[in-house]
């Protein structure tokens, strides 16, 4: 067979707004806004900088069933783009945007394919006159899929290559609505060479081989949808081996960064264990920015301040003026406790500590370690005092 390469993408929700951020300075708020838009550009560049024979979105292109005209032409122009280049576009509908209720306005370039509502279609992908690859795909109709759609999937085609391309949940992911259920041996089972899945916005390879792959999402759209976010390239060899290659493409990236405060007593030591843990994390230079919730825990006796959180926030975050990639800490997440105090004496070993230091026990705080230096009148004293109590145990009974 002849080698190829081809892009599996998924869950683009394009113009899909960003979730949950509690205060955001204009500068940001557009380079956010843009995101999800920016990183589809990206994907049609990286599809024809590296020749891909086809382009696979599978699934939830949209964030919803009406989008922003802006967010149809843009998916539009890219189509335009790659079908000057011959680069036919197969495209499966999810939940998020579903074939029977998306309600579109522009008219789609003729190399698009949307594979039909409910039942499996196969196209083949020829080049120069040889045949690559057939590409099998299913839409669903409506929001909520229920049916085990893999059981549609039969190969029936002449083609060296077969990807199937599916916006379900495999393996019964708990925390995601479970359409299309499908188990990884069902998939197994089928006979395709490559399985195009989305609706998992965490990317992750199931099964090398066949390789069975969730895309992950475009561009993070909330500070649970953390790290990197793109595509994957795969190339397929001459014996028809895949080996797939991860492209970031998100220009906004998500983190979640623990803080270890233990022991601090100034927010400016918190500051600069912040900085210590945000170094690292960027922006590399071909994001826009990274948007960081900092987690701050430990035990520590930090100075009681409501405003802290902000002001550190704030103080983090890169200058609101500045041109080039941003640093955004969208919130400080204090989870804070304060160390543990001691504990006051109690019962026999209360009485003892108060006998030995007299009046002025009340002033006692610091446990133990205080104890007066006289060891020898306090081992004595305590001893009297355990017989006392010992005689005043009642006799038992029996
Ligand atoms: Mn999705």
């Amino acid at each position: 067979m002849k080698s190829f390469t081809f892009i599996h993408a998924a869950d683009l929700h394009l113009d899909s707004p960003m979730l949950g951020i509690g205060r955001l300075e204009p500068r940001v708020q557009s380079r956010l806004r843009d995101a999800s838009l920016e990183a589809y550009d990206r994907l049609i560049d990286l599809t024809l900088q590296r020749h891909a024979a086809f382009l696979v979105l599978a699934g939830d292109v949209f964030d919803h069933e009406t989008p922003s005209l802006r967010a149809q032409f843009r998916l539009r122009d890219g189509f335009l783009r790659l079908e000057r280049a011959a680069v036919p576009v197969f495209w499966a509908h999810g939940n998020h945007d579903p074939f029977g209720s998306l309600s579109t306005h522009v008219h789609w370039p003729d190399n698009v394919v949307r594979f039909p509502a409910g039942r499996v279609l196969w196209h083949r992908v020829e080049q120069g006159g040889d045949i690559l690859c057939a590409v099998y795909g299913i839409s669903y109709p409506t929001a909520a899929v229920t049916d085990p759609y893999v059981r549609q999937f039969i190969r029936e085609d002449d083609a060296p290559y077969a990807v199937a391309v599916l916006h379900a949940n495999v393996g019964g992911q708990p925390g995601h609505d479970n359409y299309a259920p499908a188990s990884l041996g069902d998939l197994r089972a089928a006979g395709f060479n490559y399985w195009a899945l989305g609706h998992i916005h965490q990317r992750a390879i199931l099964l090398d081989d066949p390789p069975v792959v969730y895309a992950g999402n475009l561009q993070g759209r909330h500070v649970r949808e953390t790290g990197p976010k793109g595509a994957y390239v795969v190339e397929v060899d001459a014996s028809g081996r895949a080996r797939l290659q991860f492209a970031p493409l998100g220009p906004v990236r998500w983190e979640l960064v623990p803080v270890n405060c233990d022991g601090f007593s100034g927010w400016d030591q918190v500051e600069e264990a912040a900085l210590l843990a945000l170094e690292p994390l960027g922006p590399e230079p071909h994001e826009s920015g990274v948007v960081v919730r900092l987690l701050l825990s430990g035990r520590a006796e930090l100075p009681v301040d409501p405003d802290a959180p902000v002001e550190l926030a704030e103080r983090l975050s890169s200058d609101p003026d500045q041109d080039g990639p941003f640093r955004f800490v969208e919130s400080v997440d204090t989870k804070i406790r304060r160390p543990p105090q001691p504990v006051p004496p109690e019962g026999l070993w209360a009485e003892v500590i108060a006998r030995i230091r007299g009046p002025g026990y009340e002033q006692w705080e610091s446990g133990p370690a205080q104890l007066p230096l006289d060891l020898e009148a306090a081992r004595n004293e305590a001893l009297r005092l355990l017989a006392d109590a010992l005689d005043e145990v009642e006799p038992d009974a029996n």
